[in-house]
C-alpha cells in the first residue's frame, strides 16, 4: 500500500458575495484537490484551501511522501512536518485564528490522510468512519448558515438567494435553505452591521422559527463589554454564541458573565491552544475542523479531549466542496460527543462540486453517511477539468475579502473587537 503518485488539483467555483467581520467573498472560491495513488492502483480523495502558498506547502509536501505507506499515519506525519520545516501560517483571512507552526503542520497533512484513509477503507471495503472507530449515528445533522449578503456581486445580475440586509431578509434566507435541504437548526454570519442590529435579526428568528436551536457568529468582532451586553441580551435565544470577542482572554471574560455557552473556531485553533482556554474557561463549545486540526485521526482525539474537560463540540466550515462535506460527514458520524449541528458552507456552492452526484444529499437537515467503501465519493473528471479551468482563468491566488470588499468601499475597515 506504498504511495506511487500524488496529483493536486487547484479548482475555482462560484461563491455568492456573503458579507462577514472581514468583508466580503469574492466571485470565485479556491480550493485544491488531492488525489493519492498506491502501487497497487488504489486512489485515495483529500480536499483543502486551495490559497498559491498553502498549494506550494502541499506540492513540497507531497513530494516527501511517494514511497510511504498509506497507512503509515505517523511516518507520513512526520514527512508532512519535516516538509514545513519552521513554517508560520498567520490568520491569513482574518476569520481562521492566529498561527503556529503546528497548526500549519496540520494543515498541510490533512488532506492526505484524508486520502490515504479513503484509500485505507477501499482497500479493505470499509468506511471511513469505520476505521475512526464506526458510526454513532447514520446521519450527521448540519446548519442553516445564513449570511448577510448583497442581491450579486456588483455588475452581475441578482444571484437566486437574493439579497438578505436587515431582519426580513436573513428570516426569508432561512426559509429558503429550510425548504431546500430541511436544516433543523440556525447559524447567523454576524461581524457585518452593528451588533444591535444582529441582535435584532436573531430575535426575528426566534420569533420565525422558536422551535430551532439559534447561533450568531460575529468572528470576534465585538469587545467584550459589547458581547456581554447581548449575550445577556440574547438569554434564552441562543443555543451558543459563536467568537464575540477576540482572544482567549476576551473570551474568557464574557464567559464568565453571559448565560449561554461560548463556542470557538479562533480562539482556539490548535493543540496549544487548549490548556489556556481551559484553564481560564473560555469556551463551552469547540468548533472543530479537521482541514487545521491534523485531519480526521487527530481530529478524534481533539474530541476526547473535549469529553474529558466537558466542552462540548461543533463543526467549522469555509467554502468547500463534496470531498470535504464527505471527510466531515464520516468524522460527524465517528464522534460519540458531538452535541451540536454541524456547519457547512454547501447551500452556498449550489450543486457544483467535483464529484460525482448521488453519494450525498441532504434530508432533513442531515447528510446520510454515505456506505463507503472509504470516503463514498467519487471524483467527476469532467466537472474537476470545468473548475480546473475556472482557476486559470479566475485569476483570485488567495482569498482575500477585505480587497474584494475595498474595491468597491475603499475606506472599508476588517472589524475585530470593534464594536
Ligand atoms: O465564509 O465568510 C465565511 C466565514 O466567515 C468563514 O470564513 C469562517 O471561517 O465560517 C467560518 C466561521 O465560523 O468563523
Ligand atoms: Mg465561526
Amino acid at each position: 500500500m506504498r504511495i506511487r503518485e500524488m496529483t493536486i488539483t487547484p479548482v475555482a467555483f462560484r461563491d455568492p458575495p456573503l458579507l462577514n467581520a472581514t468583508g466580503v467573498h469574492e466571485p470565485w472560491a479556491l480550493r485544491s484537490i488531492v488525489e493519492v495513488t498506491t502501487e497497487d492502483g488504489i486512489t485515495g480523495l483529500g480536499e483543502s484551501y486551495g490559497d498559491a502558498a498553502h498549494l506550494e506547502r502541499l506540492h513540497a509536501a507531497a513530494h516527501e511522501l511517494i514511497g510511504v505507506k498509506a497507512d503509515a499515519h505517523h511516518a507520513l506525519y512526520r514527512r508532512v512536518a519535516a516538509s514545513v520545516g519552521t513554517a508560520v501560517v498567520t490568520d491569513q483571512h482574518g476569520l481562521t485564528g492566529g498561527g503556529s507552526n503546528s497548526k500549519t503542520v496540520d494543515a498541510v497533512f490533512s488532506p492526505f490522510e484524508v486520502a490515504c484513509l479513503d484509500i485505507r477503507g477501499k482497500a479493505t471495503g470499509r468506511r471511513v468512519a469505520d476505521l475512526l472507530g464506526g458510526p454513532v449515528r447514520d446521519a450527521v445533522p448540519y446548519s442553516a448558515y445564513l449570511f448577510y449578503k448583497w442581491a450579486s456581486h456588483p455588475g452581475a445580475a441578482d444571484d437566486r438567494f437574493g439579497p438578505a440586509l436587515d431582519p426580513d431578509g436573513i428570516v426569508a434566507q432561512a426559509r429558503l435553505l429550510i425548504e431546500e435541504y430541511g436544516f433543523t437548526s440556525l447559524k447567523l454570519k454576524g461581524g457585518v452591521f452593528p451588533p444591535e442590529q444582529e441582535a435584532e435579526a436573531v430575535h426575528a428568528l426566534y420569533d420565525a422559527f422558536p422551535d430551532l436551536p439559534l447561533r450568531i457568529d460575529p468572528n470576534a468582532a465585538w469587545t467584550p463589554p459589547t458581547s456581554i451586553h447581548i449575550g445577556r441580551q440574547l438569554a434564552g435565544v441562543l443555543e451558543y454564541l459563536e467568537d464575540p470577542a477576540p482572544g482567549i482572554e476576551g473570551m474568557a471574560e464574557v464567559a464568565a458573565e453571559v448565560p449561554m455557552p461560548l463556542a470557538t473556531n479562533m480562539a482556539v485553533v490548535t493543540h496549544e491552544h487548549l490548556p489556556p482556554a481551559i484553564a481560564h474557561r473560555a469556551i463551552g463549545v469547540l468548533l472543530m475542523d479537521h482541514h487545521y486540526w491534523g485531519g480526521l485521526l487527530k481530529s478524534t482525539q481533539v474530541a476526547a479531549l473535549c469529553a474529558t474537560f466537558g466542552i462540548g463540540l461543533s463543526m467549522h466550515s469555509n467554502s468547500h466542496l463534496g470531498i470535504s462535506l464527505a471527510a466531515m460527514t464520516h468524522l460527524a458520524a465517528a464522534i460519540p460527543n458531538l452535541d451540536h449541528s454541524c456547519d457547512t458552507h454547501t447551500p452556498w456552492q449550489d450543486g457544483q462540486d467535483v464529484i460525482a452526484p448521488g453519494a450525498l444529499r441532504f434530508t432533513g437537515g442531515a447528510v446520510p453517511l454515505p456506505p463507503g467503501p472509504g470516503l463514498g465519493v467519487e471524483l467527476d473528471r469532467d466537472a474537476l477539468a470545468v473548475m480546473h479551468e475556472q482557476y486559470e482563468k479566475c485569476g483570485i491566488r488567495r482569498r482575500d475579502d477585505t480587497a474584494y470588499m475595498r474595491s468597491f468601499r475603499p475606506d472599508f475597515q476588517p472589524k475585530r473587537g470593534h464594536w
